[in-house]
């Protein structure tokens, strides 16, 4: 039998900044842009627990949050804090894990089937895991411990902040059918929503569509992914990534934009930040994305692959604004945003021949 944790930090990024300034603590905290008195641009990235009483929620826009909570802190996101923060966590989750997938800033799944070789030891590693974090990081966590990395993610979201939720083979079942679709890794809102039209929104609903019906109505892989996932079934393994997956920055134009001399300028400034992170990171690049959010909030992304890997500046802007060129409707711009994968510890040659 498999034994997977999930763990997953709680509120992560709002947390860090309580850490910071410890003067913010018990207050609703508003991690994303400036509201400015209501009038503000961008969106919540995450809130304190706090905050989340008023009904503020990660991805809400902040003029939203601000009329839920106009007396709360607002903060933008300091990313560095999270990304040195998030590394020395990965570090100690390290070594409790027979293997380690680091899935986000604030989560990683961990294979802990021979360490603890039950659930009760499995716990004990969990109680160990949250005390080590909040001595060294001042930070809390809740984690999920299942037969799976399916289940052991909605484990981890099912008692936060700070709980420990331990779900067994036999009861699985009962775990997840009154579960919302969406709790689904994978089930985004465009799913949930086709999903609703037929009249499912819970596991259970879902369980009773055949597979056939699935595949028919989602196409091969998200109804087989749907299928499975109703009946808590996930064979996929924890796979050991240490790398980075992307680096990159965004920005939301205080006022819609179509002067382009200001959207290339944004373009220079945002590929100057992403390449800083990238010489601290020490890794090449391969590819390129740049992504798009127009003013009625359709967002699109465009990316090129170089012929090999670089850390150059240069390239990076140039690459970044001849995608931009080529892709850019005549609409005024709300976001963009520029970020760089597919990385290698090596370079080959820094020149701008590769483009
Ligand atoms: P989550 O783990 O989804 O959220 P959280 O850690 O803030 O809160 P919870 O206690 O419910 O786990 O995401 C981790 C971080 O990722 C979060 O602190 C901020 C960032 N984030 C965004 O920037 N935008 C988003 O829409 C979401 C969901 C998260
Ligand atoms: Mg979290």
């Amino acid at each position: 039998m498999r034994i997977i944790m999930h763990v997953d930090l709680d509120a992560f990024y709002a947390s860090c900044e309580e850490r910071e300034h410890p003067e913010y603590k018990g207050k609703p905290l508003i991690v994303g842009a400036d509201p400015k008195g209501g009038t503000g641009r961008g969106v919540v990235a995450t809130c304190n627990y706090e905050a989340r009483k008023y009904g503020v929620r990660s991805a809400m826009p902040i003029t939203r949050a601000y009329k839920l909570c106009p007396n709360g802190i607002y903060v933008r996101p300091n990313f560095p804090l999270y990304e040195e923060t998030s590394a020395r966590i990965m570090k100690i989750l390290r070594k409790y894990a027979d293997k380690l997938e680091i899935a986000g800033l604030d989560e990683a799944y961990l294979d802990v089937s021979r360490s603890a070789g039950s659930f009760k030891i499995a716990k004990e590693i969990a109680e160990k895991i949250k005390k080590e974090i909040l001595e060294k990081e001042k930070l809390t966590c809740s984690v999920g411990i299942s037969v799976n990395k399916l289940i052991a993610k909605m484990a981890s979201d099912f008692q936060k902040p700070g709980g420990i939720t331990i779900v067994t083979e036999n009861e699985i079942k009962d775990f997840i059918n009154p579960l919302g679709v969406r709790k689904i890794l994978g089930v985004g809102p465009k799913t949930e929503q086709k999903l609703k039209e037929m009249g499912i929104e819970t596991i259970k609903d879902l369980a009773k569509l055949s597979k056939k019906q699935l595949i028919e109505e989602f196409g091969n892989s998200m109804g087989d992914l749907l299928y499975k996932s109703a009946r808590g079934i996930d064979e996929s393994e924890v796979i050991e990534e240490q790398e980075i997956k992307s680096i990159g920055r965004e920005y939301t134009f205080e006022k819609d934009t179509d002067n382009i001399d200001e959207i290339l300028n944004t373009i220079d400034k945002l590929s100057e930040e992403t390449i800083e992170d990238v010489l601290k990171s020490k890794l090449f690049f391969k590819t390129i994305t740049i992504k798009l959010r127009y003013h009625y909030f359709e967002t699109h992304t465009f990316s090129k692959t170089l012929d090999i890997p670089t850390n150059d500046l240069e390239t990076l802007k140039i690459v970044a604004k001849e995608l931009l060129r080529k892709h850019i409707k005549d609409e005024k711009i709300r976001l963009i945003g520029v970020r760089v994968h597919n990385f290698s510890e090596k370079e080959v040659q820094k020149s701008l021949k590769m483009i």
